[in-house]
């Protein structure tokens, strides 16, 4: 019984995987109608295993300088704007291949400090430029240094959030997120064209700043 059972259950998957196929192939044509059709499908089988899984996410961003994008002077976080599931626990972990930059400053010191995450902390873990699949080691910290650990933020005022990004390393972070909304990013870092730095990819979305969107 368990054997015909497994064989029904094969030769009913057998034409839902012929319809997925031929919808593929149907939607570079106008012939939207077949398409709808089977989306709603796939989207209804899929469901129970959305619903299932912890609140729990992960989302992965990368900064690269503005020479790897042949942008000279404009770095960017890639995705600038990114989704996180609301009232979850959500680990971002932000692969950075830049520089840092001089935070010293009086009015400057403060974003080199972990505020909003779990714990207040970020852990770092540099990465060898001469050997970029090697990882140094793992450091939790609460500050990075204000002369040579941070190369950006990435900071939401409405959230409290504040996290200073590490120069040539992954820099990872837990938020528990709240209610659905909409969330401008910004680095605070002085990483851009002038005015003083505060110019060009800090005031234009796709680089500096973004949207987090919470949903
Ligand atoms: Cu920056």
């Amino acid at each position: 019984m368990l054997r015909l059972g497994g064989l029904l259950a094969a030769a009913v998957a057998i034409p839902l995987l012929a319809g997925a196929c031929s919808s593929g192939k149907a939607q570079p044509t106008p012939q939207s109608s077949t398409v709808v059709a089977t989306v709603p499908a796939s989207k209804v089988n899929a469901a129970p295993t959305v619903a299932a899984a912890p609140a729990k996410s992960d989302v992965y961003l990368v900064v690269v300088t503005g020479g790897m994008i042949k942008k000279k002077d404009w770095p960017a976080v890639l995705p600038s704007d990114f989704s996180v599931p609301a009232n979850a626990t959500v680990t971002v972990h932000v692969l950075n291949f830049d520089d840092p930059d001089d935070m010293s400053a009086a009015d400057m010191v403060q974003y080199t400090k972990v505020t909003g995450t779990v714990g207040n902390t970020v852990t770092v873990q540099p990465v060898s430029d001469a050997d970029p699949n090697k990882l140094g080691t793992a450091q939790t910290l609460s500050q990075l240094d204000p002369k040579t650990g941070v190369s950006h933020t990435l900071t939401i005022p409405q959230l409290g959030l504040n996290v200073p990004i590490a120069p040539h390393g992954w820099t990872t972070f837990t938020i528990h997120t709240g209610a659905a909304g909409s969330y401008t990013w910004q680095c605070m870092v002085p990483c851009g064209t002038d005015p003083n730095g505060m110019g060009g990819p800090m005031i234009t979305p796709g680089y500096m700043k973004g949207t987090m969107t919470v949903a």
